[in-house]
């Protein structure tokens, strides 16, 4: 009893067939395929065919055709390659999940409602920086960092009053959280629990991917090591106490964003998948009880087929993977089943004619839709300039809702299944990437690889050699290195100057007044909880973190905490009002604070600088020479220390820089990650640079360099010139220079172009005469 669309589909893949072999494989899927679209149009309700803009013609929810193996498969069944579910978008529409917070939580909860008004679906939490790093607002180093880039969290009401009025057990949450994901896990939970919502009925995801954090992203707190046994503790308590809830979103989104090519990233991605089935492992789960809840997070970039071709290899490879090495122990269906999120990129995007930006995420949005997504962040116009304002936001989410709503593109599932192309592209990605897993595992799996520190020289090495090909125009940015607005280039032709009659507002948020918010509220908390509760409560952390960690300090009496998951005490913590920062600490006292090392990679920019493109040659002759005439003139080269000041661990730009200055002539010095100011300026006086970049991408930057000002003047070495690269809005320019910050660079600047500026503004300040 086939409904006329389906024997319409059935009939029509059968005629095309070819081989009698591959349609016997090929009607064993369908059949399949048929079974579970049956069942899922049912229960969801959804119409079994979708009418077209041309009268009679009806859309049906998946094409097949049994003429070649690889298009001779349905979505919603193994190996997955066209999708995780039968019918996918038909009968239930990926879901609108904005990534989002600033600010106090009284302010994010206002923006999450009125998200959800517009038509968002999911809720996804963005925690400042000192939250990701485990301090409260009250640490001396986060000064800068306080509800700057994400929502400021330091305990259980901060999070009560981030979800107010929000119903937990009918909205999905996602948290990126990643260091101090054991206090925000805990403070998520209780907060439900004290608003009646059950930890059992929460549904979400926890980012909870530490080894990404090692390679890219540097919101770490702890070693490699007892930060790999917290990711356990999370994953074993969500499966015991949150069956809803996603233990683990497995990040390659970051990499992308740090460089890394689309293959590598889901190399690195599924890598880092087959080392979290492990740790779960060791944590004492099998396979079908972790891999369920499992979930991924997939950059998508401008390379459109590349894109859309990466998340149907992610799945079949994930498919393959699993089958591979542990087969014999799966039951269960869902367990070989990949599922992910995906974010449009932030690297793709131009602080020049931010409106380009709109078009680039339409494109990205439509490659991650094609590839079958189950869950879609749309990045803001605003991106390169400042944290989206209501405007962009409401933007960027429309994009997603005109997809869904006016294209019809939700009627179909994997509509590029079957193309030659497509199906050619997939299986070429799954191989590359294959090689690189196979040669991850043989190395020992990737947290050995991420101790050893090569995945991360890989994406790095990649990142450079972008900026190289940017630079010399090989690879074509609109606005940005071809077709530069006229009245831009005038003004200034390589600097990130938003330029043009193309102001637009940004979000500006103040960061004195939301600090001491948190403070006030800080001192009340620590006022009215029972003291002696919270000491016992995190005495209880310290004494099962050190039984996890090994060390055999656990005496007579203490086997309670010894046999008790992390989570577990941290909960207890929660409620007993303990900070985010107390828990950390306490837990730090135990493992530590990690120290990563700094390393940049030198002649890869140099060497992938080869554009034919006459300007950008004669741009990076001019630099070179420039830095030689100073060089003569000074009696040195001229040297910078680039500079992270505060928590913000986006460190892409830094290396870059650094990799290109080195390259084009200059002495760079990289501080580590995290410096406080006057550490910045020790360390410059120390090494007697000429200049300081200070490298700002998480809006520290009207706070963090006047401090660094501060203690140039303190230590007398005003001398030092410094200069300011990131994301900076326009109408900070003004605000910096005042401060004696004579150059601001925003991101896509053209390194050539930034040596000659800053040359010449250095040859200025020092009296040489070129
Ligand atoms: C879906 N369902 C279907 C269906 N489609 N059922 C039948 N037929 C279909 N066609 C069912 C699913 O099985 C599931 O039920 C339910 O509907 C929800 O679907 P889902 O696919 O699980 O969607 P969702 O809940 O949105 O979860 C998607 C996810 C999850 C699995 C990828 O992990 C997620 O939402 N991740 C988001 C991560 C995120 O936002 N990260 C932000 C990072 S930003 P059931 O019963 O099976 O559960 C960042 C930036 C920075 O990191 O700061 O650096
Ligand atoms: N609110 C909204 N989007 C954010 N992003 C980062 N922080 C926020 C925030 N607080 C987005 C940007 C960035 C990516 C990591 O997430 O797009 O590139």
């Amino acid at each position: 009893s086939l409904s006329g669309w389906r024997r319409c589909a059935f009939e029509s893949s059968r005629k095309n067939t070819q081989s009698r072999e591959l349609s016997s494989a090929f009607e064993s899927a369908e059949a399949q395929w048929r079974f579970q679209v049956e069942k899922e149009l049912a229960q969801t309700g959804a119409p079994s065919s979708r009418s077209t803009s041309v009268d009679g013609i009806c859309l049906r929810p998946a094409y097949g055709d049994a003429a070649s193996a690889e298009s001779g498969q349905w979505p919603g069944v193994p190996p997955y390659r066209r999708g995780p579910h039968a019918s996918m978008y038909a009968s239930r529409p990926w879901t609108i999940r904005q990534y989002a917070g600033f600010g106090t939580a009284e302010e994010s909860n206002a923006f999450f409602k009125r998200a959800l008004q517009g038509g968002q679906k999911g809720l996804s939490v963005a925690f400042d920086l000192a939250t990701h790093r485990g301090y409260d607002s009250d640490h001396p180093r986060v000064q800068g960092d306080v509800g700057m880039a994400g929502v400021a969290v330091d305990v259980v009401d901060d999070m009560k009053r981030l979800f107010d009025g929000i119903k937990l057990d009918e909205v999905s949450v996602s948290m990126t959280m990643n260091g101090a994901v054991l206090p925000v896990l805990a403070f998520f939970i209780v907060a439900a629990e004290e608003s009646g919502v059950a930890r059992s009925k929460l549904s979400g995801t926890v980012q909870n991917d530490i080894l990404k954090e090692f390679m890219v992203r540097n919101t770490f707190i702890y070693p490699p090591e007892p930060s790999l046994r917290i990711t356990g503790d999370i994953m074993a308590f969500c499966t015991r106490e949150m069956p809803k809830f996603n233990t683990i979103s497995i990040s390659g989104y970051h990499m992308q964003e740090a460089g890394a090519d689309p293959c590598l990233e889901l190399a690195f991605t599924l890598a880092d998948g087959l080392e979290y089935i492990r740790v779960a492992r060791s944590a004492g789960l099998t396979v079908d009880q972790c891999a369920p809840r499992l979930s991924f997070f997939f950059g998508i970039g401008m390379d459109f087929y590349v894109e859309i071709a990466k998340l149907r290899a992610a799945r079949e490879l994930w498919y393959t993977l699993l089958k591979e090495k542990y087969g014999s122990e799966i039951n269960n269906p869902k367990s070989y089943v990949l599922r992910t999120h995906c974010q449009t990129s932030g690297y793709s995007l131009t602080e020049k004619e931010p409106y380009n930006n709109a078009v680039r995420t339409t494109i990205e949005a439509m490659a991650a839709v094609f590839g079958g997504t189950q869950s879609l962040h749309t990045n803001a116009l605003d991106e390169a300039i400042a944290l989206p304002s209501e405007f962009a936001a409401r933007l960027a989410r429309n994009t997603q809702l005109i997809l869904q709503e006016e294209t019809g593109i939700c009627a179909v599932a994997d509509p590029f299944g079957g193309s030659y192309m497509m199906e050619a592209l997939t299986s070429e990605l799954m191989l590359k990437a294959r090689s690189v897993i196979d040669q991850v595992e043989r190395a020992g799996g990737m947290a050995k690889c991420v101790a050893d520190g090569w995945p991360k020289q890989r994406i790095e090495d990649a990142a450079a050699r972008k900026q190289a090909r940017i630079d010399s125009g090989q690879h074509v940015i609109v606005g940005v290195n071809k077709f530069i607005a006229e009245q831009q280039s005038a003004q200034s032709s390589g600097n990130g100057g938003q330029g043009g009659d193309e102001r637009i507002d940004v979000r500006s948020l103040d960061s004195v007044g939301i600090r001491q918010t948190q403070l006030d509220q800080l001192k009340r908390v620590k006022f009215s909880r029972n003291a002696e509760a919270a000491q016992r409560a995190l005495q209880l952390i310290v004494q099962a973190a050190k039984f996890r960690n090994g060390v055999d300090s656990v005496k007579e009496g203490e086997s309670d905490a010894a046999s008790k998951n992390l989570l577990d005490c941290c909960v207890v913590a929660a409620r007993a009002r303990c900070t985010l920062g107390e828990i950390s600490s306490a837990l730090e006292s135990v493992y530590g604070r990690y120290q990563p090392q700094v390393s940049v990679a030198t002649g890869v920019y140099r060497d992938n600088f080869t554009g034919e493109e006459p300007g950008a040659s004669s741009e990076f002759r001019e630099a070179v020479r420039a830095v030689q005439t100073f060089s003569e003139l000074a009696g040195r080269r001229p040297r910078i220390l680039i500079a992270k000041v505060g928590q913000d661990g986006h460190d892409r730009g830094a290396k870059v820089v650094a990799s290109g200055f080195a390259d084009l002539g200059f002495d760079v010095d990289v501080g580590p990650l995290f410096q406080t100011p006057a550490e910045v300026v020790k360390m410059a006086v120390e090494a007697d640079v000429h200049v300081i970049g200070v490298s700002s991408l998480a809006a520290g930057h009207r706070t963090l360099v006047p401090a660094v000002m501060e203690e140039l003047e303190r230590a007398e070495a005003q001398d030092i010139l410094v200069i300011v690269g990131g994301v900076v809005p326009s109408s900070d320019h003004e605000f910096l220079r005042k401060l004696g910050v004579p150059l601001v660079f925003g991101p896509n600047t053209r390194l050539p172009y930034a040596v000659v500026e800053l040359i010449r503004v250095l040859s200025e300040r020092l009296r040489l005469s070129t």
